[in-house]
């Protein structure tokens, strides 16, 4: 008999969904164990998958897991933390069948990606607890192979060239929101105030949580790509990354980092923080590139 680590890896998909989708609950903390109880029963199944590579990489891929939600649950007890946490309006995850009226079915559909269902709620989705963020201390540190390491303060950002656009959004877990209406400023003029080095290749953008997302340059250096502070006329909520955070129409929604603490420029490519827990390093909507 063959064990398949299909069903295994399914449960763990389960268990990372509900770790994001966990600020949209009232009770986070039943979301953390349910999905420590996805992790358990993979365990438990990796017993039937017999010894090698890919079972050692499930191993590591669950005891990661395993310690993200331990750390979950330390820093919402940590009652210096707690007194920080901003209650999340609820906004439960889109159902099929929630969708955009308005448009004709084919021109959705030319601009809906593969296994994707369009919403016009925006879901919130993260791992952690949205910052609180000071504007006058908030600096964007640009490092690693930059001409010059640059701070940015918060008046230096606003202080470059706005822009406004309009680009379609696309979480993993299968929803799709249209016609966002970003403003902020590019990523490629951010990073022109440090000057990239030539032989820098890719980015990590870091977020809060220590979250992160690894892309290459010529993603990040392309036109849709944002550093946004604002979402269809308002200012970006914290729950949804404000007071910064970066938007990457062309790839699934976890490499759009939500409130952008720094960028480091590489001449390699280094997972982030997904990336690392096996989801796809490139990750285009179009291509279906949901797991490694
Ligand atoms: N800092 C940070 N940014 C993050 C995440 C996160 O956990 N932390 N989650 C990502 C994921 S998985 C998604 S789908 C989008 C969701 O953005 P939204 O909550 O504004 O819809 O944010 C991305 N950016
Ligand atoms: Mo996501």
């Amino acid at each position: 008999m063959t064990t398949d680590s299909n069903p295994i890896r399914a449960l763990v998909r389960r268990a990372d969904d509900l770790v994001k989708a966990a600020p949209n609950r009232a009770d986070a903390t039943q979301a953390w164990d349910r999905a420590a109880s996805l992790l358990d029963e993979a365990e438990r199944r990796l017993q039937d998958l017999p010894p090698g590579e890919e079972r050692d990489g499930l191993v590591v891929m669950i005891g990661l897991r395993r310690d993200d939600i331990n750390r979950l649950v330390r820093l919402a007890a940590d009652p210096r933390r707690s007194t920080l946490d901003e209650p999340v309006a609820p906004d439960p995850m889109p159902q099929p069948g929630h969708e955009t009226l308005g448009r004709t079915r084919e021109r959705l559909a030319e601009r809906t990606p593969p296994n994707q269902r369009l919403v016009t709620s925006w879901p919130v989705l993260h791992v952690g607890t949205p910052p609180r963020v000071d504007l006058d201390t908030w600096r964007l540190p640009l490092t690693g192979l930059v001409e010059s390491a640059t701070r940015l303060t918060w008046s230096d950002l606003r202080g470059l060239p706005a822009t406004t656009l309009t680009s379609d959004f696309h979480c993993v877990t299968g929803w799709s929101r249209l016609d966002n209406r970003w403003e902020g400023v590019r990523f490629r003029d951010v990073a022109a105030v440090a000057g990239v080095r030539p032989q820098a290749t890719h980015a990590l953008v870091f977020g809060a949580n220590a979250y992160s997302a690894n892309l290459d340059l010529d993603t990040l250096m392309g036109d849709e790509v944002l550093f946004a502070w604002s979402h269809d006329g308002a200012e970006l909520e914290s729950v949804h990354g404000g007071p910064l955070r970066l938007v990457v129409p062309s790839r699934y929604a976890w490499k759009s980092v939500k409130w952008v603490e720094s960028v480091k420029f590489l001449d390699r490519d280094v997972a982030g923080y997904w990336e690392m827990r096996g989801y796809h390093n490139v990750a285009d909507p179009w291509l279906e590139q949901r797991y490694g």
